[in-house]
């Protein structure tokens, strides 16, 4: 494949952005050569400034489920741009996507809508430390909750990839109020909670972790976080920016059958604009100005473009047949990579959970962050470029899930699958 344009674009896009993009991941620094730079997408395709053309497994890392440039979603932010852009004041649709969200998630009375992931989490924290009056919070190790400060304590994504997982900038008194436990291990949360009993305002965690690859939970230590915060009054925030109406209309909840006290919601709420939220039930929400104490606030908050693409997408994803489709054909990616890879004798472990799925290059299990460190990042490097010279763009990181959308058909699945068959002999 010809990169020639794409090469040009980032050599420029380095003179006046830090590293030629927006976002780290982007820049393709964990696994070598030049980020490609899209042109357009439609359906299960992107296509590059040179003209190459990918089946996409990323969607814009995750709100796509219904694929590119999808026409209802389309059409409603085109319809709703004639009307103004923005306001700062309040639009009746900022209320239609609030009821819709509620009847769709469990144990959420009211949802405030914000522009980010990063936002919804932030004030999800903050949100519990002043319902519950304590300060400290426990995150998993390589979970990814955004990049305000709190979180990025031994953080995933990005974070892990370009091996700042606690990022300089962060304070030493920030830092000390995030204690640290490992994804599946349910005894060591047992034992934090034991050392800071008083302390804590909420534990956080992405209920199938989807930034350090695809790690699902293990059900007894799911349950367990549960039983554990309602035992000790602390608050579980369930971080479903990547699961949140993706896993099933009521997201990861729904799918593990464990409720939450606070949710935070991106990306697929927005129906790929920018848009985030958090929900919890009408007693702690009240705790948010203007009606209580706890301040959070943003012009572009519920703005109208955002709220008409995810109306759009949220009423497409509500009809539920989506669901299955997707789940199924992530099955049969999953089985069509792991019978290339056992042919070829490439040891992988792959994770799935509905339309979540990564490949990791070991021969072990992989239930937490260290389990997924340990896998071969040079086999990952040749599978990546391997895959993106045949037209598959994957994540460009060992970290990061893989998010299917329902436009990619089998034919697309079994190009995927031979394409892998094609490079799994580069990989060795
Ligand atoms: N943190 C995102 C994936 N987990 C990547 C965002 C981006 O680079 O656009």
């Amino acid at each position: 494949m010809n990169y020639q344009r794409s090469s040009a674009l980032f050599k420029e896009a380095q003179q006046y952005i830090p590293g030629g993009v927006n976002s780290p991941v982007r820049a393709f620094k964990a696994v070598g050569g030049t980020p490609i730079f899209v042109d357009k997408a439609k359906g299960a395709y992107l296509y590059d400034v040179d003209g190459n053309r990918y089946i996409d497994f990323i969607a814009s890392w995750g709100p796509l489920i219904l694929g590119h440039a999808y026409e209802p979603v389309l059409s409603a932010v085109v319809d709703k741009a004639k009307l103004g852009t923005s306001f700062g004041m309040p639009t009746a649709i900022e209320t239609e996507l609030a009821a819709l969200a509620v009847s769709m998630v469990p144990n959420i009375d009211q949802i405030r809508f914000v522009n980010s992931g990063t936002e919804a989490c932030m004030s999800a924290i903050r949100l519990a430390r002043g319902y519950t009056g304590k300060d400290k919070i426990i995150k998993f190790k390589g979970c990814y909750h955004g990049h305000s400060d709190a979180f990025l304590i031994q953080a995933g994504s990005g974070a892990v990839t370009f091996g700042a997982p606690s990022s300089p900038g962060v304070t030493r008194g920030t830092a000390q109020d995030t204690l640290l436990a490992d994804y599946n291990d349910l005894e060591g949360v047992l034992n934090l909670v034991q050392e800071h009993r008083g302390e804590l305002a909420a534990m956080i965690i992405e209920p199938v972790a989807g930034n350090m690859g695809c790690v699902p939970p293990d059900p007894i230590f799911i349950q367990g976080l549960r039983k554990i915060c309602s035992e000790e009054g602390i608050l579980l925030v369930f971080d479903e920016v990547m699961t949140g109406f993706r896993l099933a209309a009521g997201g990861a909840q729904e799918v593990l059958d464990v409720a939450a006290d606070i949710l935070c919601f991106g990306k697929v709420i927005g129906g790929g604009l920018p848009v985030g939220a958090f929900a919890a039930k009408k007693e702690i929400m009240r705790h948010l100005a203007p009606e209580g104490p706890v301040y959070q606030a943003g012009t572009l908050s519920g703005n109208p473009l955002a709220m008409s693409a995810g109306l759009a997408m949220l009423k497409a994803l509500n009809k539920g047949v989506t669901y299955k489709s997707l789940a199924e054909k992530t099955a049969y990616l999953h089985r069509g990579i792991q019978e290339v890879l056992n042919r070829h004798n490439i040891p992988h472990t792959i994770n799935r959970v509905g339309s979540m799925i990564s490949v990791h290059f070991c021969a072990h299990e992989v239930v937490d962050f260290t389990t997924a460190a340990a896998g071969d990042n040079d086999t990952f490097k040749k599978y990546f470029h391997g895959m993106l010279s045949q037209g598959v763009y994957l994540p460009p990181s060992a970290y990061e899930s893989y998010f299917l959308n329902d436009a990619i058909s089998y034919e697309d699945l079994d190009f995927t699958i031979a394409a892998l068959e094609k490079i799994a002999p580069s990989l060795h």
